[in-house]
């Protein structure tokens, strides 16, 4: 059957044309749909998905222009053990990889691929990764037959005909080809969310030499929405080491003072410690006026400028957030910019046609549909919404969002913030002495695990939170940012860890966290602005009770003593135990970090049995 082809005029790059060719002559749709990213296209394709039943359209007058989409149950997460690196040497994917020989890899998908669009549409996306146009963006083209990625890329990222026209007639993209593995017989009804169930078939693949993404068996976020982690992360950082940037896990916060003086951060954290509600955090009432504004929530891309200052652009144009827990307590900025709009995946369908999730912050509805479609109460024993279920959000409607979000320039850093989620041992903040040292903070940090996570106590490491996302070997990563420190035309940010999550012997986190980190990140400021003193631990500079404004908080001297004292055995353990993980790297590990370890090491053998802010001070 000869394929229709709709738009494929909006190009002249003939690379591209000839690429979409040959994935359409592999994968054989019915039809190639080259999208334009207009409103109408979008309406056109939520109007069919809720004709197909993959969308559910969402009472406009509780949740104007949304929709609900629910997965299939096996397909509800990034597939980390399915996610691969193939480059050419099984070394430069490192010891935190999956790796396969791309020759190897390369006639896997071919196979898996030939015939994987039949009854389908084959979309053509073409996106940047950051403002059209700003010379610290990128361009992909997502091939996919999901029009349910159509519809998310359209949130996540800039997309459609501009980009094509930035991309001009030999500029050089991405190529991301998405398959949601399911092809449909002559006449066979399809289902609302198809994908390949089978989690052995699921592939993830980047080719890193290449700079190419291929996605197989998956419709769901980072395994489908190509422009985010396969793209802005894995094949970015690649492309960030060989030519001298940074292509980071971070959200971009925006600080200003009373004064109107402006301090931009980027900050990482591993799951689960309050990653979006930081890059979204409101300041307490009554905290002096400080503001804090948006510029990304998950992924920065850090560039050199000619004055020396590491600018950095927010790479999407959407949030994916996690729902559950989301609340007007927790992130209210997050609840206002999914109001409309938007996209929900796996959480609850209210009768009324709205939303809902488990810690929205409102009651939970008599009755409801779960995201498997059953009925569901709140006491029928089961959650709603999945624990990953999503909302795709466009980040414009973040009332806090940043003036200069979208400056094709990007924004100043001025400060790296590494975070975790420890309940003991680290304080909970401290500034590293040096580049290196603060490298090794980065390169060291993580969560503790529970046991049932790894089979053991202890920290599950995720350095720069790049474990899952970085797309060439971590130890070499490490040497790259080393390197980064190393060059005499560039500022560098100061390094700074923190860790909210401290517990008192009561087991209770002892920091009221969220709004409250505010505190915290006025001080990191104030360091930055060398408005502020700072006391030395084996760990690094710390602040004194007095050198965190605290008013309007009851937080006692007791309380600070309790979050921030060190304890010396526990240092030294920490030290033996980054041993353990740095010996996972082998010679790749760049002397610089085992030499941090060492001198860490001795000032903690040096330090009192308890250390004490008050005593050192
Ligand atoms: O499960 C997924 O596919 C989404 S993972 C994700 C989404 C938004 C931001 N960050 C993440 C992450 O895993 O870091
Ligand atoms: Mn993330």
């Amino acid at each position: 059957m000869a394929i229709t082809h709709d738009g494929a005029t909006r190009t002249s790059n003939a690379k591209l044309l000839k690429w979409v060719d040959e994935i359409a002559a592999l994968t054989q749709p019915d039809h190639v749909v080259w999208c334009d990213g207009s409103e109408e296209e979008y309406q056109r394709l939520c109007a069919e998905m809720v004709a197909s039943g993959t969308f559910v359209k969402l009472n406009p007058e509780k949740r104007p222009n949304s929709y609900l989409a629910c997965s299939h149950p096996s397909d509800v997460a990034r597939v980390e053990d399915r996610t691969f690196i193939c480059s050419v040497n099984k070394e430069d994917a490192g010891p935190t990889n999956n790796w396969a020989p791309p020759d190897e890899m390369r006639a896997q998908l071919k196979e898996l691929m030939n015939g994987c669009m039949k009854g389908r549409t084959l979309y053509v996306i073409p996106f940047s990764m950051g403002p059209i146009g700003s010379p610290i963006a990128q361009i992909g083209i997502e091939i996919t037959d999901s029009p349910y990625v159509v519809t998310n890329m359209r949130i996540m990222t800039r997309m459609g005909s501009k980009v094509l026209e930035v991309l001009g007639s030999d500029g050089f993209f991405v190529p991301c080809v998405h398959s949601v593995g399911a092809p449909l017989a002559p006449g066979q009804k399809d289902v609302p969310w198809p994908c390949e169930p089978d989690i052995g078939r699921k592939a993830i693949v980047h080719f890193p030499e290449t700079r190419e993404i291929w996605s197989y068996g998956s419709g769901y976020g980072g395994n489908a929405l190509l422009g985010k982690k396969c793209l802005a992360l894995r094949i970015a950082s690649s492309m960030a080491r060989d030519e001298g940037w940074l292509a980071e896990h971070m959200l971009i916060l925006g600080l200003e003072s009373p004064k109107g003086e402006k301090t931009y951060v980027a900050a990482a954290f591993p799951s689960a410690c309050g990653k979006t509600n930081l890059a979204m955090i409101v300041p307490p009432k009554g905290f002096g006026n400080w503001k804090a504004l948006t510029v990304g929530d998950d992924i920065a891309w850090i560039k050199p400028a000619a004055d020396g200052t590491l600018r950095a652009i927010n790479p999407e144009a959407g949030f994916f957030g996690v729902a559950p827990g989301t609340s007007y307590d927790s992130n209210p900025m997050a609840m206002e910019s999914c109001k409309a709009n938007s996209i929900f995946t796996n959480v609850v369908l209210t009768d009324d046609g709205d939303v809902w999730w488990e810690g929205m912050g409102v009651a939970a509805p008599a009755h409801g549909i779960d995201w498997q479609g059953n009925d569901w109460t709140p006491d029928c024993g089961r959650v709603g919404a999945h624990a990953n279920s999503r909302f795709t959000a466009p980040a414009a409607q973040c009332p806090t969002i940043d003036p200069a979000w979208e400056d094709p320039a990007g924004v100043p850093i001025s400060a790296f913030i590494f975070g975790g989620r420890l309940s003991k041992t680290f304080p909970l903040v401290y500034q590293a002495f040096d580049w290196n040292h603060g490298v090794f903070m980065a390169a060291t940090m993580g969560s503790e695990a529970t046991a049932a996570a790894i089979g053991v106590t202890g920290i599950r490491r995720d350095p720069f939170a790049m474990l899952p996302f970085c797309g060439y070997n971590m130890a070499d990563y490490w040497g790259h940012w080393v390197k980064m420190g190393q060059r005499t035309d560039i500022k560098l940010p100061m390094i700074f860890r923190t860790n909210w999550f401290r517990k008192g012997p009561d087991g209770k986190f002892v920091w009221p966290g969220y709004g409250q980190n505010m505190r915290v990140l006025k001080w990191i400021v104030e360091r930055v602005n060398g408005q502020v003193g700072a006391v030395e631990s084996s760990f690094g500079l710390m602040p004194r009770y007095e050198d965190l404004d605290l008013e309007g908080l009851e937080f006692s001297k007791g309380q600070f003593e309790t979050i921030t004292s060190i304890n010396r055995a526990e240092a030294i353990s920490e030290v033996e135990e980054i041993k353990t993980f740095f010996d996972k790297f082998g010679a790749q590990l760049p002397p610089e970090l085992e030499k941090q370890r060492q001198e860490f090491g001795k000032r903690a053998e040096k330090a009192p049995e308890v250390w004490s802010v008050a005593e050192a001070a």
